[in-house]
């Protein structure tokens, strides 16, 4: 209780957007990094270490990161619900209900290939880990690329604008076929020409391309 009124006092007097996340440039945080610049805002880049994240991890709203604080507001979790509201209030997810609805299947869909791989991360065996990152990379990101592709009008999800499902798309092919990945080559997606296709996009954007070369030398992941 102590913590969230001490977090929504200090909201009333914020006078910009923080968006609290691990100190690297990968996964759900630089996703909404990367929103919130696509978007023109200017906000904190609250970067915290494990031994903060312990003190702060029960304040936050579903005890993970990465978190949005907004002036006036209570703080805000969960990545997908950041994009969206990143999204439609500076004009980077559909107005039409329907089509946002499209865009907000892809986001969940993003995740659903976070949790496909986060058991064989745990994996201490070399022998197992390798055995289940295959069969993810020939089996599950196979379908999951082939379900992903028949969305996109290419070069973006919608077409020729920008939007959060580009980003949180190119956040998912930035890491997969980064080859940091043990056992996901970085061919994994070579079969979409319209994922790779929106990953390219993405990263030629000037706001992104622009957002990733001031942070060129952060470590990514
Ligand atoms: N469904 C949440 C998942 C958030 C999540 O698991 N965040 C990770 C970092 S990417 C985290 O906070 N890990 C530290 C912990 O759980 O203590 C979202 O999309 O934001």
């Amino acid at each position: 209780m102590l913590d969230t009124v001490l977090l929504w006092s200090e909201n009333a007097r914020m006078a910009k957007y923080k968006l609290t996340y691990f100190d690297f440039s990968g996964s759900r945080g630089e996703e909404c990094r990367l929103a919130l610049h696509a978007a023109g805002v200017d906000f904190e880049d609250c970067r915290i270490n494990r031994e903060t994240w312990a003190q702060l991890k029960a304040s936050t709203p579903y005890g993970a990161i990465p978190v949005l604080e907004t002036p006036g507001k209570s703080p805000l979790a969960q990545s997908n619900a950041i994009l969206t509201y990143v999204g439609r209030k500076y004009g980077l997810h559909p107005t039409d209900p329907w089509e946002a609805a499209q865009h907000e299947a892809i986001l969940e869909a993003a995740e659903e290939v976070r949790a496909a791989l986060g058991p064989s991360g745990k994996l201490s065996d070399p022998e197992q880990k390798k055995k289940a990152r295959e069969e993810l990379a020939s089996g599950f990101l196979q379908s999951w690329g082939a379900s992903i592709e028949r969305q996109i009008k290419g070069p973006f999800v919608a077409g020729e604008r920008l939007m959060v499902a580009d980003i949180k798309l190119f956040q998912i092919v930035a890491s997969l076929t980064s080859g940091v990945i043990d056992h996901i080559p970085k061919t994994v997606f070579s079969a979409f020409p319209k994922l790779e296709g929106v990953h390219a996009a993405v990263t030629q954007h000037p706001k992104i391309a622009e957002w990733r070369a001031a942070n060129a030398s952060r470590a990514a992941q």
